[in-house]
């Protein structure tokens, strides 16, 4: 028996409609044990939470610090999409955090592409959507969202404390996690239910209405060079479109974009 087999959630609880959260206090990547989940059956709608992540992970295998505090949660999903489509649960579940701050805190947040959420510029919020596929069908999707709630600037190392917030910052005060994983787990279910009847050019259009990042100088890094332009749009596969400062429209499918100036 592997080691994550063995792994005993400290509480399980319905937190909402449809949603079966597994609520774990360290484990090494709530996405890998959600990934392990759903190899062995688990259905659509488990939601594995963590107090601290040991290995957390952002694209490409980055570190995703991940101290005690903060929201860390990975959803298993079945959609029935093909495997270029899987991006866009990342767009759906960025939508419900930063609409979900707004409702609960009145803050300010905006998406940012591919994949952040940001207060006044600085990251609050992460997605990893990784797909499990085989012969083209998706058979498991796992969304992995962390949200920097009740933890400390000082937990971030200088490199990126200038880059980053955490809602305790922003609001003075600690939030109650419950009501936070509540409220987003019922508005991504919204989304996600209007993404399965068809809705994805709406919710594209509502991501987009909530980006800041849109008609302002970007630079975009990982592509093999460094671009620096205009973020234009993003289209319906959800690639950046850039226009370049030779005039050139240039479509991008993964990068970091960063803003040229802080809004
Ligand atoms: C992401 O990657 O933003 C995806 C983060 C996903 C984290 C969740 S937590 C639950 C689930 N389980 C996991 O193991 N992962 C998911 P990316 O765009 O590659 O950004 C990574 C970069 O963000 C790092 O290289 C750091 O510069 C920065 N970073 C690291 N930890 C951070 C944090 N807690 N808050 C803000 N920025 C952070």
């Amino acid at each position: 028996m592997s080691r994550k087999s063995r792994l005993r959630p400290i509480e399980t609880s319905p937190l909402a409609q449809g949603y079966e959260v597994y609520h774990y206090d360290t484990v090494s990547s709530t996405n890998d044990v959600a990934k392990e989940l759903a190899k062995r059956g688990a259905k659509e709608g488990i939601v594995v939470l963590a107090d601290e992540q040991t290995r957390g992970r952002g694209r490409l295998n980055r570190h995703w610090i991940s101290p005690k505090g903060g929201i860390w949660l990975s959803i298993v999903l079945r959609p029935q999409i093909s495997p270029p489509e899987a991006s866009r649960i990342t767009f759906i579940a960025s939508s419900a955090v930063a609409e979900t701050l707004r409702q609960l805190y009145a803050l300010d947040p905006a998406v940012k592409w591919p994949n952040d959420v940001l207060i006044a510029g600085r990251k609050v919020c992460g997605m990893l959507t990784e797909a499990s596929t085989r012969a083209d069908i998706v058979q498991f999707v796992v969304v992995g969202l962390g949200i920097n709630a009740n933890v400390d600037l000082q937990a971030f190392p200088s490199g990126v404390r200038r880059d980053v917030t955490t809602l305790k910052r922003e609001l003075g005060h600690a939030v109650e996690p419950r009501t936070l994983i509540k409220t987003l787990l019922q508005d991504f279910d919204y989304r996600y239910a209007r993404l399965k009847e068809g809705a994805w050019l709406a919710l594209l259009r509502e991501w987009k209405s909530q980006a800041a990042f849109l008609h302002e100088p970007v630079s975009v890094a990982g592509t093999g060079e460094n671009l620096l332009g205009e973020a234009v749009d993003i289209d319906e596969d959800g690639a950046l479109l850039i226009r370049l400062e030779t005039g050139v429209l240039k479509r991008v499918l993964a990068g970091d974009l960063k803003l040229r100036k802080r809004i």
